[in-house]
């Protein structure tokens, strides 16, 4: 197993072991992670990282593209399945590549943007100071209600009819609560703007028929395939065909070259999985376990913000537990659990203390934890912010998440190979 790699480059193949290890003995609540399946790791380590493929299928501007365009052919009919959409641009190569397109295909330079602000729970790419949105349109924001931590749509409908925007994103990366999208499409129709949905964190319950889908309410959706879908890092658009074209003309000559044919066949094989019947049920559990999890957290002191969650994903405010974002994070990482800090809804500290964390279910999920687990974990996070001074309890607490790994293994395969190859590694 990966003899070749270990041959020739021996600093990259111990990298590569050690992160396969760490993948098992760590718990992974990061709420944009997850596990994609062996078929998913086998599609992206394929000769198929090899071929230029500029164009789309039956278009290309490169001669041997017969392979690749059935590859392509299959993620974009399944894709368009999956979320019943008309058209589908498979090529992005990250999430906020599909949004940078979808912006190009439906605005100009200048334009005005309305998108969630990134401190309310919106992302980078929704108008960021810093981010190339808002470099180049003209960004305004809406957040959440202070009282509920909810969007408030009839404030974000007033900021619309005031500020005229082109183009209005909804879709967040650390919004706990449902989104329904008809009011947006509305307040959309009444200013004269495009709707955008970015779907990033919420792809997998949509196609489940767990969360509403946006689809038939915006001209163009957006979603990263690698977090609740479990599909390879990568984003894909959807859109109506009437903006087809526009679409796929913005991501390719627009903002990108070739694709990433090994990328665009581990997505394929995704989407096939997740049609399949048992996606319906592993997105079901993911919820069921954001649920146990937070009840547990809340009953441990954490405050959430809204007080709860809809989807795959909890923001809890660490200073009832006398600690801060980043200094939860890294008590927690000491215990071997990842997460990351998150600000919450009008933040008194900057991002890179923040009074929050973000935690994700559909990783441990796809190891198999349910409710039990998810409440043991609340457990052992509380204990980690109580004991955080105390490395005997600490310990002890890392004993409990590593017996915990150790029951949900994840890649039983690749670590049996490579146990056997490298019992040093292991020792
Ligand atoms: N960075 C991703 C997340 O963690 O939500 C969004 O792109």
């Amino acid at each position: 197993m990966l003899n070749d790699l270990r041959r020739v480059d021996k600093d990259v193949y111990e990298a590569v072991l050690k992160e396969v290890r760490r993948e098992q003995i760590d718990i992974e609540l990061i709420a944009s992670e997850n596990y994609v399946s062996m078929a998913v790791l086998d599609a992206q380590g394929t000769v198929m990282t090899n071929k230029y493929a500029e164009g789309y299928p039956g278009r290309r501007y490169y001669g041997g593209c017969k392979h690749v365009d059935v590859v392509e052919t299959l993620a974009i009919d399944r894709a368009k399945e999956l979320f019943g959409a008309e058209h589908a641009n498979v090529q992005p190569h990250s999430g906020s590549q599909a949004n940078m397109a979808a912006y190009f295909a439906l605005l100009k330079p200048g334009d005005r943007i309305l998108g969630m602000a990134l401190d309310q729970g919106g992302h980078l790419s929704h108008g960021h100071p810093k981010n190339f949105s808002s470099k180049v349109f003209d960004i305004v924001r809406y957040g959440v209600n202070k009282e509920t931590e909810r969007i408030d749509v009839d404030e974000v409908g007033a900021i619309a009819r005031k500020t005229r925007p082109n183009l209005i994103v909804v879709g967040a990366s650390s919004y706990p609560r449902a989104i329904d999208f008809e009011p947006f499409a509305q307040i959309a129709k009444d200013v004269g703007a495009y709707l955008m949905a970015d779907i990033a964190h919420i792809a997998g319950p949509v196609v489940a028929g767990l969360h509403p889908n946006p689809v038939p309410h915006c001209d163009v959706v957006t979603t990263t395939t690698h977090k609740t879908l479990r599909g390879p890092r990568s984003g894909i658009i959807l859109c109506k065909e009437e903006h087809a074209k526009k679409v796929n003309s913005s991501v390719f000559p627009g903002i990108q070259g070739g694709p990433l044919m090994h990328v665009i066949a581990g997505k394929a094989v995704a989407f096939k999985e997740a049609l399949a019947p048992g996606f319906k049920r592993y997105q079901e559990q993911i919820l069921a376990n954001a649920c146990a999890l937070a009840e547990e957290l809340t009953a441990q002191g954490f405050r959430l913000v809204t007080g709860g969650t809809d989807n795959h994903l909890i923001v809890a405010d660490v200073r009832p537990h006398k600690v801060n974002g980043i200094q939860a994070t890294r008590i927690l990482e000491r215990i071997g659990i990842t997460v990351n800090n998150n600000q919450i809804p009008f933040d008194p500290l900057p991002p890179t203390k923040s009074s929050g964390i973000r935690m994700g279910t559909a990783a441990m999920t796809t190891r198999g934890m349910t409710e039990p687990e998810m409440k043991q974990l609340g457990h052992i996070i509380a204990s980690a912010m109580v004991h955080s001074d105390d490395s005997v309890r600490l310990r002890l607490l890392r004993e409990e998440t590593l017996d915990l790994a150790d029951r949900f293994p994840v890649y039983p395969g690749i670590l049996r190979r490579l146990y056997e190859q490298e019992r040093s590694a292991y020792a």
